[in-house]
């Protein structure tokens, strides 16, 4: 089936609660919802949620590499030939979260042109996820109180806590205050999207020692080259690398360099393919992972879900499923719904993404 036609459509949904972390904000999800059409009328669907702050992507330059480069690439491709058309959108550097929709929205497609859910066609492990929950900068009280919130009703045990302000006791606080607050019953790690120093870090892992946190992510850059080196050498948990490995090369380089020892697979900036790149590496290479969340919307949440359900390696570990609780509105005919701390994949044909055309109406900006 070939594509016939690639459109790009900028949406805006406001935040209930604003999510802040070391490296950025967000208050508005200005996303864009990227359709691929097939012949015989077949549309696969996918979200791409911009972060600058992460990639440097904006909405309107999502839309412009969509509408301008990659369509034109990929227009009258079969969307089988899957290998050609990411040869065509590598010509292009970057744009991670652009070519991860466009390569989702084509997989939705083939599933649709296969009459099988896309989970099953990328291995089929399980139909369900345990989700984890990421909370942001807040003080140690309404953090405590927020997880209590989402573990009474949703069933969530695990929280990824978002680190690096400044004194590095801020955050052990609110680290502490959860771990007294619910003791094992939960499991907690930490993000720190980069925002301390090698030394900060070290001696926030050290004053944290006793909270049994399950794993460390970006706490430094990647880009002080010995200093995460010697922070990784240092830790005694996972250390896992995140918005430095946005491709699998870089990953690659990461784990070969102990610039971390561990990999956040994210399917809004490596798709469905770049992500089983990812992680086959990892599995062959004996390396930890687990899905990560670029702060999605539901549309995205199913493809990180669909990702994740489909391999042992993904399935492990609870996954960051449910930051789209924050949002004021989505855009799914019917809500994804996390109960006792799981989320199911839907038995549909393509990634099981219904949108409700109503909502879509309401919130794009292009008209
Ligand atoms: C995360 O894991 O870092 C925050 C910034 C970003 O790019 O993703 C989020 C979550
Ligand atoms: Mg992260």
């Amino acid at each position: 089936m070939k594509i016939t036609k690639v459109e790009a459509i900028p949406f805006s949904i406001p935040y209930t609660r604003p999510l802040a972390f070391a490296s950025g904000e967000v208050h508005v999800a200005e996303h864009v919802l990227v359709r691929v059409h097939g012949e015989d009328g077949v549309v696969g669907q996918a979200e791409a949620p911009p972060r600058p702050f992460t990639y440097g992507e904006t909405q309107g330059g999502i839309r412009a590499v969509i509408d301008t480069i990659f369509a034109p690439q990929v227009v009258g491709l079969d969307v089988l030939d899957r290998e050609k058309i990411h040869a065509r959108l590598d010509r292009t550097v970057g744009n991670p979260c652009a070519k991860s929709a466009l390569d989702i929205a084509i997989w939705d497609v083939i599933g649709k042109l296969l009459g099988r859910p896309v989970t099953s066609l990328l291995g089929g492990y399980t139909d369900r996820m345990r989700v984890s929950h990421m909370v942001g900068f807040d003080d140690p009280d309404r953090t405590v109180a927020l997880a209590q919130r989402i573990n009474e009703t949703y069933g969530i045990t695990t929280f990824k806590i978002k680190v690096g302000r400044r004194p590095i006791a801020r955050d052990v606080a609110v680290c502490r205050a959860l771990r007294a607050h619910f003791g094992d019953a939960v499991d907690l790690y930490i993000d720190g999207n980069r925002g301390w120093s090698a030394a900060e870090a070290a001696r926030a892992l050290r004053a944290m020692d006793d909270l049994d946190l399950l794993m460390a992510e970006e706490l430094n850059p990647a880009d002080d080259v010995l200093g995460r080196r010697w922070l990784v050498g240092r830790t005694a948990i996972p250390f896992f690398a995140d918005e430095s490995v946005s491709r699998p090369a870089e990953a690659a380089r990461a784990l070969l360099d102990g610039s971390a020892t561990a990999i956040s697979i994210k399917t809004a900036r490596t798709g469905f393919t770049g992500s089983q790149r990812v992680l086959f590496m990892c599995e062959a290479l004996g390396v930890d992972t687990y899905v990560g969340n670029q702060i999605d919307g539901q549309v995205g949440t199913m493809a990180s879900l669909v990702f994740g359900a489909a391999f042992a390696g993904t399935a492990r570990r609870a996954g960051e499923l449910s930051n789209f609780l924050d949002m004021s509105d989505d855009l799914l005919a019917e809500p994804l719904r996390i109960e006792r701390g799981e989320l199911r994949v839907r038995d549909l044909p393509g990634t099981g993404v219904v949108i409700d055309e109503d909502k879509l109406s309401r919130y794009r900006t292009d008209r």
